[in-house]
């Protein structure tokens, strides 16, 4: 079926959301077969069909759950039937903020068949995110857990129902409390009798066809520098491309098990080439409800796992406990590292003591992803993060007034590629800012490209910190420590750190006359529901912050201060 025939049949979603790749780009895309025009419903269709049998989804938690591709298929199904019963549309957007369960993954495809759009929370994020993402994306629907480490979903899905007016149903995987049950979101008799089979469900009817391969699939976070995270809208045609290619290039096929180590709806887990480039080749993929050796490493050795990808804090605690485990890691093929920059040290460490492959992989959410190669030399692989994915994507290198620099020195990445987006969700403004006219997206990060096309990450300019792989934005930080009534001013920066690579500091300037603790501002930020990660680490006290020549702060300086004064702990 040509995309065009599609497009008729159906109504666009609404227009003006985000911007879109030009015709000419979008054309040469499909030309050279990176956009091969299927939505990531019918990719599990196609699966379901080649084996139903084969497992699909290992969820250990419990008595433990083994669904097979044709269940998986079945399941996303009966979902997006009852979703559709209950009023859930295709463009609809639906926050999902779920740990690593089953459920996450009918949850999301049975949104991608309807071609409503998950907008991807992750379990730390509180009142004060998801509260901003169900009004900004005036979602239909919030979908959480019940209670999930010690945390009650359900409240917090209480108070966001008292604020986001467009929400009509709060989804509960396990028990409901006072919401609705996931799993007993009622199956429409029309559409039951073809769901009770094992083989894949049949098509839709048409008045309810699904989205075409270039519609949106969702809309992914960014760890952003803004004051409110931003929404990156990413479609079926260019994820796939995306995750497809990861796979390929992570030499993950059918035999392929991958065990999802960080929250399942980061990008990188998603990803690259993460459950979603597993599920696209048919192999298999193993939730891990925590990160530590104990429960990864009985799992790695149970399921056979081949591949993981874990933040850099994470592939030292690995590296260390591999040494004296009991555990088989024989399987482990290659082990992805990302999300932050893995030093060379500890780079190093990975092979000999996991005994697998390393792969460096930089990516971000709105799209460029590299990856060192398994055929890469040693040093290139210890000592690079990696080349892109894409023949296609294009990357720039440039001085801080968008001139190239000369080849080998570090300088501002831009990129622009087959599954780079090419602006923001409902952001025009701050899009003016983070793409250039032609459509490079300013990445914020400072690179230099070697000999070889592998880009080497030296820094970034943009004003974030990232926690061991957890992105902090400092101006969302910043406005609600400037809501304290004690505080004058506040400025947040990073402190290097041996093991996160980094935490916060917040540099705040007091009122006159006013008192106040660093315990207590922490408990301030908490307690205005911004998640833990965001807490600053450090808290200091000053009088004035170091300027700029045109009297702006100086977050250079404060950061040079940040890293070599002796922090009290606070
Ligand atoms: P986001 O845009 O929130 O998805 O975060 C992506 C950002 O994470 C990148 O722009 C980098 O700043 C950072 N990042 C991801 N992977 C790496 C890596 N391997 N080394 C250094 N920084 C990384
Ligand atoms: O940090 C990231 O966002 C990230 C890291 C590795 C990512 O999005 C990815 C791989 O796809």
């Amino acid at each position: 079926m040509s995309v065009d025939a599609r497009d008729t049949a159906r109504p666009a979603p609404a227009e003006g959301d985000a911007p879109t790749w030009p015709a000419a780009f979008a054309e040469r895309y499909r030309a050279t077969g990176y956009w091969s025009g299927e939505t990531f419903g019918e990719m599990l269709r196609t699966r379901a069909a080649l084996h139903p049998d084969r497992i699909a989804v290992v969820d250990p938690a419990g008595t433990g759950r083994r669904w097979t591709y044709a269940e998986l298929d079945a399941r996303a199904d009966r979902l997006a039937a009852g979703l559709r019963a209950d009023g859930v549309r295709r463009g609809d957007r639906v926050v999902v903020q779920l740990p690593n369960v089953a459920e996450f993954f009918e949850t999301v495809f049975a949104l991608f068949r309807i071609g409503a759009l998950p907008v991807f929370a992750l379990p730390a994020h509180r009142d004060t995110e998801i509260s901003y993402f169900c009004t900004f994306t005036e979602a239909v629907a919030y979908v959480v857990a019940d209670v999930h480490e010690g945390y009650d979903y359900r409240e917090l899905a209480t108070r966001v129902r008292a604020q986001a007016p467009t929400l009509r149903h709060v989804y509960v995987v396990g028990d409901p409390g006072e919401h609705t049950a996931l799993a007993g979101v009622p199956v429409p008799m029309d559409t039951a009798p073809h769901m009770s089979g094992n083989g894949p469900a049949q098509d839709p009817a048409p008045a309810e066809a699904g989205p075409a391969p270039h519609d949106l699939a969702f809309l992914q976070l960014s760890g952003g520098s803004t004051g409110v995270p931003k929404l990156i809208p990413r479609t079926h045609d260019d994820y796939l491309y995306s995750v497809r290619a990861s796979a390929e290039i992570c030499a993950v096929d059918e035999h392929g098990v991958y065990l999802v180590v960080l929250p399942a709806a980061h990008n990188f887990p998603l990803s690259s080439p993460g459950s979603l480039g597993t599920l696209a080749v048919g192999g298999r993929v193993v939730l891990c409800p925590s990160p530590d050796p104990d429960t990864a490493f009985p799992l790695i050795e149970r399921e056979g796992v081949t591949l993981t990808g874990v933040v850099p804090p994470l592939a030292l605690v690995w590296t260390e406990a591999a040494r004296a485990t009991t555990y088989d890691l024989g399987s482990l093929k290659s082990l992805l590292v990302g999300g932050a920059k893995l030093s060379e040290t500890a780079a190093r460490r990975v092979r000999p003591a996991l005994g697998c492959t390393l792969q460096q992989v930089f990516g971000m959410a709105e799209g460029l992803v590299n990856y060192t190669r398994l055929d890469d030399d040693e040093e290139t692989v210890v000592t690079t993060q990696g080349r892109p994915i894409s023949p296609d994507d294009e990357i720039r290198i440039v001085d801080d007034e968008d001139r190239d620099v000369e080849p080998g020195t570090t300088g501002h990445l831009l990129t622009r590629g087959p599954y780079t987006i090419r602006g923001y969700w409902r952001a025009p403004e701050h899009n003016r800012r983070s793409f250039t006219e032609d459509g490079f997206y300013r990445t914020g990060d400072l690179v230099r490209v070697t000999g070889t096309g592998h880009l080497v990450v030296e820094g970034r300019a943009k004003d974030q910190i990232n926690r061991g792989g957890e992105k902090i934005a400092a101006e969302e930080v910043e406005n609600v420590i400037l809501g304290h009534p004690a505080v004058h001013d506040v400025s947040v920066v990073p402190v290097p750190d041996d093991f996160l690579g980094e935490r916060t500091c917040a540099y705040v300037i007091l009122r006159a006359g006013a008192a106040l603790r660093a315990p207590a501002l922490r408990r301030f930020v908490r307690e205005r529901g911004l998640a833990a990660f965001k807490v600053p680490d450090l808290v200091e006290f000053v009088d004035a912050f170091p300027h700029t020549g045109v009297g702006k702060v100086s977050k250079k300086d404060l950061r040079v201060t940040a890293a070599t004064s002796h922090h009290e702990t606070t």
